[in-house]
This record gives structure tokens, C-alpha cells and sequence, in this order.
């Protein structure tokens, strides 16, 4: 070297250092001076790197959970994933079938992935010629190697007597990769004994079809995975660790067998240097921070109560509707959810509808078929993009519901208010009483002489009447007056579904209990009933709060053994919130609550909805205001 280009390279290597401070200092990243409690001292690491590796999407591939899988990868970031294989359910006997299956997994789900991904065929990917054939055009060699940062990643095909008459699998494992694969992976394993860390994948874990080369593999660094069993497991063969990963994506069984391995997971290699460290990630467990936005959760909270499958009538098989309200500022797309052991089915298939924001969705959906006759647990799935731009679903229960209805009397002389009930002697009774109809303590309700009761609605132009006549074996007085008997109204105009009394949106609905203000099981038999407002749960979820009334009327008339009651209610549509005359539909429903010993409430009848009446008029009934 002359002198002169000495001179350069000492001028470059002072420079080299110069900016390697100006970022900074590699003693500085080993360096834990600030830390209080100093951990594990590491060895300065010269490389370092992630990759993920999943289990199988199919053999019962599972809605929408591949996506998610992709969406946490994304957030760990890591430098690329790699599959064990079984990406599809896999069927078709010609190229084109198996594309289109291919072309779904492609084009639906692959795009959400933003960090490379290696393909590795299982037997639901490579099952006979045509799939072979298509995997090869699409993906390249069945079996392959690849080094990356001085590791070198060996992918195996243990799929090779599928559609090949040369190499036959019978059940028999030693011989699952044919003997053109396995003189390649010798071949393979000799020119890359230098690897910092040799890493072998196959789909089936046929263990016993290593055997030939696990003498070549002594004194290397290796790892060993596969997927297949839908089952995690973990261990050591000829001291090499041996991974079965779960299933990612797909079907698991033994619903709830988590030590036997029967979860979804992933795995997540961290590499620094010689040393490979895994951690095994439960699908769900990493989430975007901008998942949950502050601006976004009020309407999230009401979408819990947004929709309703309403059956038009007591026969199973009559005719339903999905009603869903959308709350949120953006679209969101909507699917049904049925959970029975061991399986799960969805109502629609990708074309899931979309409900606008703030808009209304009303779908007549077939439900006698997708519900079936088994006890199952539904679910309602909404889907959208949040107000930050990133992926999120909910879910909340849902059930299937009669919806009823009434038809108001109209009447030209209005009712007295007094708790004689002799003036509704024509009205249209209905009855609540059925068990389907109890919708708090269903194992305290003892039957219709425990608590049941019949109503009536009537109208005129300036008020909705109702008339209860309740049976309840033991009418108790309490100081709170859901604690007490008593009769919960609910009432909305049809067209919001949204309840407004006196245009305070806060007012959930009305309570009226059979005993007058301050009154007690002792006290007189007839008079004004206590009526009163009350409003949603605090955010904690107690008890609503409660407010007397300043408008409407009400009277009651307890029969002198405390074994019936009746009340009689007018509420005036000014104070409703309806401008216009009383016409068209309303929604209402009424609940009759029980207490006959202790100190609370024991049980609740609802006429068509829910114990979340107070959170949404999405199950009440209808109340029919226009004459027939
Ligand atoms: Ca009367
Ligand atoms: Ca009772
Ligand atoms: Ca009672």
C-alpha cells in the first residue's frame, strides 16, 4: 500500500468513527448505568433480528382470524414469517379450482400482511397432481433453502406421495420425503454446516423421516418445527428442540384443553447473534395502541345494545329480522356468530352488509335454518376502521327475540286515573307470564302466582293510557323502588328507537310501584301510585338513578290480601317528546319486578325485551297508535 492511500484510509476511518458517535456510541447501548435494577448482563450482540413463525390456517379454516394473526404480526414487525404449511381448506381436482381457492387466501387475506412471507406446502396445499402442480407454478419448488443474516432456513414437503405414484406415504413416516428429497437435504445440511444456526420446517412432524439425518446435524445449532396436529408441543430429540406449533388460524379441538396444547398461537424468534430466543404468542394477546381510540368508545359502548334479531312471531320458523343501528361515525360491517361445543358458523359469508353511520339496518335473515334446534350462543361481530385508520371488531351477545306488539284503544272518554279498572272491561288484555318471558332471576321466578300480570294500552288525543293488573303472591313495599314491586315502563318513538322523555335523552324510562310516596305494606289500599323517572346505569353499571316525575298520573289498588295489584297510567304526549298527534308506532315495553321476602329484587318479567331495556329500545315491542 503507498503511503498516499494509507493516508485516505486512516482519513476514512476517523471519519467512519466520527459519525458512529454523532448517532451514538456502541458502548453506549450495552451500558445500564440509568437502569436501577441491572437484569442479566448480555453479551454486546453484533446482529440481531426477528421472524414469526404460524401454524395452520386450515382444516377448518376460522373466520377472520388469519387477518388478525397478520395484523399482530404487523405490529411486532418482525423481518419476515414463515408458515409450516396448511394455508388452504384444499380442494378441486383441476388447476382452476385450486387457483380460485389460492386467489381467496391471495387477494382477501395476504394483503393485510405488510412484512414478507415464505410458503411452505402441508397436506391441505399440496393433495394430489393438480395442486402440486398449481403450488409449484404459484410458489416455486415444493422443498427449498434460503440463508438469511448467516442462518439457513431448510423448508421440507412432506406431501411428496400426493399425486406422485413414485413416492407413496402409507401412514409409514420414515419414508414421508422421498429419497430425491432427502439425498437434497443431506446435500443441503453438508454445504451449510458454517450456518450460524441450521432451522428445519415440515408440516407433518414426521420425526422418524430426520432419522437419516440427524448424524449430520451433531455439534450444529438446530431448530425443528411443525404444525399439522392443531396442538402445541414441545421437545428435545438428540437434544435438538423439536416444535409442533399450534394451529394459527385454524380449528381447534378440545374446546378449553389448553394444557394439551389445544390453543392458537404463533411464534416469534428472536435472533442475536449465535443464540436464538423463543416466545410463543396466544393469538389476540398483541394489539395496535390505536386500536381503541378515546373519540370512538361512547359509540362503541352503545353499539353493545345496537341491534336486535326480532322473530315476528311465537312460531320459531317465522319470518326474522337483523335490525342493527349504527352509532359509529364510519361504516361498520356486520356478521353473526353461532357457538355450539366444538363448532362455530357464521350467518353470512364475505359479503357481510355494511350499515352507513347512523343508519339503520333491517334484514330479513333465515334464522329457523342457521339457528337449527341445538342450545348454541350467538354473538354479533362488528367490523370497521377506526377513527385513527386501524382495524378493529367487536362483539358482544346476541339473542333472537319475539317481536311483539299491541294495538292502543282509541277512546273518546279517557279513563279516570283512580285504580278501578272498570272502564278498560273492553280493552285487548295481553299477558306476561311465560318462562321465556323472565328476564332477571329465572331460577327464583316460581310461576305465574309468583308474578305475572296482564296490560292494556289505550289512547286518546292527548295521552297513552295503561292498565297492569298484576298477580304477584306477596306485594311488598321498599324504599327503592326497584327493590320494591313495581312496574317498569319504556317508551320511544319508533322512528329514532331512541327514548326521550321530555327531550332529556338521559331518561331511560318510567317506574311506578303500587304504594304511595312514603308509603308502606301497611298503608292504604288505593290511591296516587309513586311514579317515577329513572335513567341509565352510571358507568359502573349500578343501578339506575330514579327521579319523581313532574308529569303524568298515576293511581293504584292493592286487593287487601297483597296477592294482586293494579295500576292505571296516563302519560301525556307533550311530555313524551311527540309533537304531533298520537299516530303511527311507538316502541314500549313494560317489566313487573318481584320481591316477596328479603330485601331485593328477586325477579323480572319483561313483555318483549331484555334486562338492558334501560341501555336500548332495540327489543322492545311495538305499540300500534293508529286505528286498525
Ligand atoms: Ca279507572
Ligand atoms: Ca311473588
Ligand atoms: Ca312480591
Amino acid at each position: 500500500m503507498t503511503s498516499r492511500r494509507m493516508r485516505q484510509s486512516v482519513a476514512f476511518a476517523s471519519l467512519a468513527v466520527v459519525l458512529t458517535a454523532a448517532a451514538y456510541s456502541t458502548s453506549d447501548r450495552w451500558n445500564f448505568d440509568f437502569a436501577q435494577h441491572k437484569g442479566t448482563p448480555r453479551p454486546e450482540a453484533k446482529d440481531e433480528f426477528r421472524f414469526v413463525i404460524v401454524g395452520d390456517r386450515t382444516g377448518g379454516a376460522q373466520w377472520g382470524l388469519m387477518p388478525q394473526t397478520f395484523r399482530e404480526i404487523n405490529q411486532l414487525d418482525p423481518d419476515f414469517v414463515i408458515s409450516v404449511g396448511d394455508l388452504i381448506d384444499g380442494y378441486g381436482n383441476d388447476d382452476e379450482t385450486v387457483n380460485g381457492v389460492w386467489d381467496e387466501f391471495d387477494k382477501s387475506e395476504m394483503p393485510v400482511l405488510k412484512v414478507p412471507f415464505v410458503y411452505m406446502p402441508g397436506n391441505h396445499d399440496i393433495f394430489n397432481a393438480a395442486s402440486k402442480r398449481v403450488y409449484e407454478k404459484r410458489y416455486g419448488p415444493r422443498f427449498k433453502s434460503f440463508n438469511y443474516r448467516g442462518l439457513h432456513f431448510i423448508c421440507l414437503n412432506t406431501q411428496e406421495s400426493a399425486g406422485n405414484d413414485d413416492v407413496r406415504f402409507r401412514g409409514n413416516s420414515a419414508n414421508v420425503l422421498g429419497e430425491e428429497q432427502l439425498n437434497w437435504l443431506k446435500e443441503d445440511i453438508e454445504r451449510n454446516r458454517n450456518a450460524r444456526r441450521i432451522i428445519i420446517f415440515m408440516h407433518q412432524p414426521a420425526w422418524t423421516a430426520l432419522n437419516p439425518v440427524y448424524p449430520l446435524l451433531e455439534g450444529l445449532r438446530v431448530n425443528v418445527f411443525a404444525g399439522h396436529y392443531h396442538k402445541y408441543s414441545y421437545q428435545e430429540i438428540h437434544g435438538i428442540p423439536h416444535i409442533i406449533c399450534s394451529a394459527t388460524a385454524a380449528y381447534v379441538p378440545d374446546e378449553g384443553m389448553e394444557g394439551y396444547g389445544r390453543f392458537r398461537s404463533y411464534l416469534m424468534a428472536t435472533v442475536r447473534d449465535d443464540e436464538m430466543k423463543l416466545a410463543l404468542i396466544r393469538l389476540g394477546g398483541v394489539m395496535n395502541p390505536k386500536q381503541f381510540m378515546e373519540q370512538d368508545q361512547s359509540a362503541i359502548r352503545r353499539l353493545s345494545d345496537a341491534a336486535a334479531i326480532r322473530r315476528d312471531s311465537d312460531d320459531p320458523a317465522a319470518p326474522t329480522h337483523l335490525v342493527v343501528r349504527n352509532p359509529m361515525r364510519m361504516p361498520v360491517k356486520v356478521q353473526i356468530v353461532k357457538s355450539t361445543r366444538g363448532s362455530v358458523k357464521h350467518l353470512f359469508d364475505s359479503q357481510e352488509p355494511s350499515v352507513g353511520a347512523g343508519q339503520v339496518l333491517d334484514r330479513e335473515i333465515d334464522w329457523s335454518s342457521f339457528a337449527g334446534r341445538s342450545s348454541a350462543e350467538y354473538r354479533i361481530v362488528y367490523r370497521f376502521d377506526n377513527s385513527a385508520g386501524e382495524y378493529q371488531n367487536v362483539d358482544f351477545p346476541i339473542e333472537a327475540k319475539v317481536h311483539r306488539s299491541i294495538q292502543a284503544r282509541a277512546v273518546s272518554a279517557p279513563p279516570m286515573i283512580d285504580g278501578d279498572l272498570s272502564e278498560w272491561s273492553g280493552a285487548n288484555w295481553l299477558t306476561i307470564g311465560d318462562p321465556s318471558q323472565a328476564s332477571m332471576g329465572v331460577d327464583a321466578w316460581d310461576g305465574p302466582q309468583d308474578l305475572s300480570a296482564q296490560f292494556a294500552v289505550a289512547k286518546d288525543d292527548k295521552n297513552i293510557y295503561l292498565a297492569v293488573r298484576v298477580s304477584d303472591d306477596n306485594v311488598a313495599f321498599s324504599g327503592s323502588p326497584f327493590d320494591a314491586d313495581s312496574v317498569e315502563l319504556f317508551l320511544a318513538n319508533s322512528d329514532d328507537r331512541e327514548i326521550s322523555f321530555n327531550a332529556e335523552s338521559d331518561w331511560r324510562g318510567l317506574i311506578v310501584a303500587p304504594f304511595s310516596k312514603g308509603g308502606s305494606d301497611a298503608g292504604p289500599t288505593t290511591g296516587p301510585a309513586r311514579l317515577r323517572k329513572f335513567g341509565s346505569p352510571s358507568m359502573w353499571g349500578g343501578l339506575p338513578r330514579t327521579d319523581d316525575a313532574t308529569f303524568g298520573q298515576a293511581a293504584y289498588a292493592r286487593d287487601a290480601n297483597s296477592k294482586q295489584y293494579v295500576l292505571e297510567i296516563a302519560l301525556p304526549r307533550t311530555e313524551l317528546g311527540w309533537d304531533g298527534p298520537l299516530d303511527g308506532a311507538a316502541e314500549l315495553d313494560i317489566a313487573i319486578n318481584d320481591r316477596d321476602s328479603g330485601s331485593r329484587r328477586e325477579s323480572q318479567l319483561t313483555w318483549a325485551g331484555t334486562d338492558r331495556n334501560v341501555h336500548s329500545s332495540r327489543y322492545y315491542g311495538e305499540v300500534r297508535l293508529a286505528s286498525p
